[in-house]
């Protein structure tokens, strides 16, 4: 398999995510990539490489994140920076959001306070943006969009290894340590390359729900997600199990959220229901996010999945028999998280 590794990840590292009134040390650090990388070079199941120069990455980002949104990103560290100089030794956080709620807050004048700003299109203030994110975020979906045309080229597994994350991002807003949703990206150029229907199979602890938005109201794209519920977990406000897709798009999401301590037996027959929904689709392509965040040494995640079920887990997903593009998503457990991996790559096969 072709895996193609983000170059510029380190860009991004930030110091501080807020938790719960306190401003607390990262989770989403660059030491998770280095150490699946060092696991790759002892287990070589793939080959590692970086994506060519010349990829069609606007457009590719044009089709799954809105103009404005884009923009803003692109723009995000000048503007902070220049909303006060010192903010240059501080990350970006959000500290105010436009709430949906009865006679809403408006978004459509929209702000030219940068703080402002940057809560328009930030769901959490746990998601630091600094100097580098934006080109860390950008090199990382060329990452994506690399891996689909392997696929689309013929090859039968490519892998996006990059960071930051990306399952959280939607159409216009950034969270969840994610600015660009690498899984959409992915899946959208197996879509532009004519393939008729894609699947997405995400199974990072936390619900995809960039991911499911930015396809809603799709059919030609099946979005399944297994997750910790989220009436108790992160992000809380998307991810239920009656959200089944909108109009042309109903019946074309499944969620499949699971109780804060389910271990592998409950969480194995939960993968068998998203297989049979997949294989139900008949897609010619498979997206999968690949959080290992499911594990049961993730410090801020609730499954209880151990390094050999991942294993299963690859082999499970390789008897699906279909083209496959993996994008690394969440996964904190840091001494692990190369292990875990590269065992999902080894099932593979
Ligand atoms: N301080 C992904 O796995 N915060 N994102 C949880 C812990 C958000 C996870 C609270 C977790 C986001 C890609
Ligand atoms: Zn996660």
């Amino acid at each position: 398999m072709q895996i193609f590794h983000n170059a510029h990840h380190a860009q991004h590292a930030g110091r501080q995510e807020m938790y719960r009134g306190r401003l607390v040390a990262c989770h989403e650090v660059p030491q998770r990539l280095q150490h699946v990388l060092d696991e790759l070079a002892r287990r070589p199941v793939g080959h590692v490489t970086q994506p060519p120069a010349d990829l069609p990455l606007d457009v590719a980002l044009r089709q799954v994140h809105s103009a404005d949104y884009l923009a803003f990103l692109a723009n995000a560290w000048d503007d902070w920076v220049a909303l006060d100089p010192a903010n240059a030794a501080l990350d970006a956080l959000p500290s105010v959001w436009p709430l949906a709620a009865r006679h809403a807050f408006r978004t459509d004048t929209p702000p030219l306070n940068f703080a402002a700003r940057l809560g328009q299109y930030a769901f959490d203030s746990g998601t630091p943006l600094m100097a580098g994110s934006w080109a860390a975020a950008q090199a990382g979906a060329a990452c994506a969009l690399a891996a689909a045309q392997a696929v689309l080229a013929g090859e039968r597994f490519a892998m996006a290894l990059t960071r930051p994350p990306g399952h959280h991002a939607g159409p216009n807003y950034m969270g969840g340590y994610c600015f660009i949703n690498n899984a959409a990206v992915a899946a959208q150029a197996l879509r532009g390359g004519g393939l008729p229907r894609v699947a997405v199979l995400d199974i990072d602890y936390h619900h995809g729900n960039g991911t499911q938005t930015i396809f809603y109201e799709r059919r030609d794209v099946l979005t399944v997600s297994i997750h910790g519920d989220p009436r108790t977990e992160y992000p809380f406000f998307l991810g239920h199990a009656d959200e089944r897709g909108a109009g042309p798009g109903d019946g074309f999401n499944l969620n499949l959220p699971l109780p804060r301590g389910s271990g592998f037996d409950v969480w194995w027959a939960t993968l068998q229901v998203a297989l049979q929904a997949v294989s139900d689709f008949a897609p010619q392509a498979l997206v999968v996010p690949l959080g290992l965040d499911t594990f049961e040494g993730d410090p801020i995640s609730g499954f209880k999945l151990q390094s050999a079920h991942y294993l299963q887990i690859g082999q499970a997903i390789a008897q699906l028999g279909l083209p496959t593009v993996l994008t690394f998503e969440g996964g904190y457990a840091v001494a692990e998280v190369g292990m875990n991996t590269v065992n999902v790559l080894e099932g593979l096969g």
